[in-house]
């Protein structure tokens, strides 16, 4: 009886914990990305997501707790598709969970690598996470078996993607899709705030990774397969070429650049029906 087992919930009497593995996970996903459908539509189709794009399992207490969090700019149809996959996708793998978009204010040059670190901190705030998933926009996961759940290192988790021909483009690859703990993520003092532009911060992050005492851990490629919807290059983010200079000194930086010296001004909070939009200032270049 469902309305019994979510006011058991709202009252917070003990569920029992849900299976370790979960019974609803699908194996493969025939992923055809479209958008012929409108958000209130998207809405109906998850009627246990609760404002700000959160969710519980209805009738049994999670075993894992993952905020997802979006580097955004000016890409509304990637976000509806993502929505659309991924909702369903975390549903079937009874996580608890929380959606949030982390959206650049303005025109000025994009720094993503800045934007993970105000989502970390922001989703933090809210609840105890204990894994965060960094998540690039136009990834669609086509496995449900790549759970969204971390690991005992830091974990690179979007291995097979088909633009790379699903395989591993590079041994020390760290962007798509990263999964942290919030101990991993203050481990190694975060992400660089000092990438301007397109590139070069995911290998930083994937330095610091190593830096930091932990290895990178990755799901099979079978498993951990993903489309990228297709895209140009921004405007406001061309390629940064000041990359490599800033990757030969990650080494001599890493502890004194990140968490602990984000500086940028949080705009406004909303809650969506699927998902929390924080809008920030992250300032400009130095
Ligand atoms: C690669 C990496 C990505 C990042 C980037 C270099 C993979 C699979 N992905 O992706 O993680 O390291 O190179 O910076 O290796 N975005 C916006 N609006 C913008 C610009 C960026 O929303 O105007 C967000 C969005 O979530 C996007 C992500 O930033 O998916 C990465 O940007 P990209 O998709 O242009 O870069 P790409 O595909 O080369
Ligand atoms: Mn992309």
């Amino acid at each position: 009886n469902l309305s019994r087992l979510s006011k058991a919930h709202s009252q917070g009497e003990n569920l029992t914990y849900c299976p370790k593995t979960s019974p609803l996970i699908v194996g493969r996903i025939n992923v055809r990305i479209h958008s012929n459908f409108t958000m209130q539509e998207l809405q109906r189709k998850n009627p246990l997501v609760v404002r700000g794009g959160r969710y519980r399992p209805p009738d049994c207490e999670a075993r894992h707790r993952t905020a997802i969090i979006i580097p955004y700019r000016d890409r509304e149809h990637h976000l509806k598709v993502l929505l659309y996959f991924l909702h369903p996708f975390l549903q079937r793998q009874q996580l608890n969970y929380g959606f949030y978009v982390i959206h650049q204010a303005g025109n000025y040059t994009y720094n993503k690598a800045k934007l993970m670190n105000v989502g970390f901190r922001e989703a933090m705030k809210d609840e105890d996470w204990d894994c965060l998933f960094f998540h690039d926009v136009d990834l669609i996961p086509e496995d449900n078996r790549n759970t969204y759940v971390c690991d005992a290192n830091p974990k690179h988790v979007s291995v097979a993607i088909d633009k790379f021909g699903y395989e591993l483009p590079y041994n020390q690859v760290f962007g798509g899709v990263t999964a942290l703990s919030p101990l991993h993520y203050l481990k190694m003092n975060g992400f660089p705030n000092n990438y301007w532009g397109w590139g070069g911060e995911d290998d930083d992050i994937g330095d610091r990774v190593s830096l930091a005492g932990m290895s990178i851990s990755r799901p099979s490629l079978k498993v951990g397969r993903y489309k990228m919807i297709k895209h140009k290059l921004d405007k406001g983010n061309n390629a940064n070429t000041k990359r490599f200079n800033l990757l030969r000194k990650t080494r001599q930086t890493w502890k004194q650049d990140g968490m602990n010296t984000v500086e940028s001004r949080v705009i406004s909070r909303e809650y969506h029906p699927l998902y929390t939009n924080i809008t920030v200032d992250v300032g400009t270049k130095a």
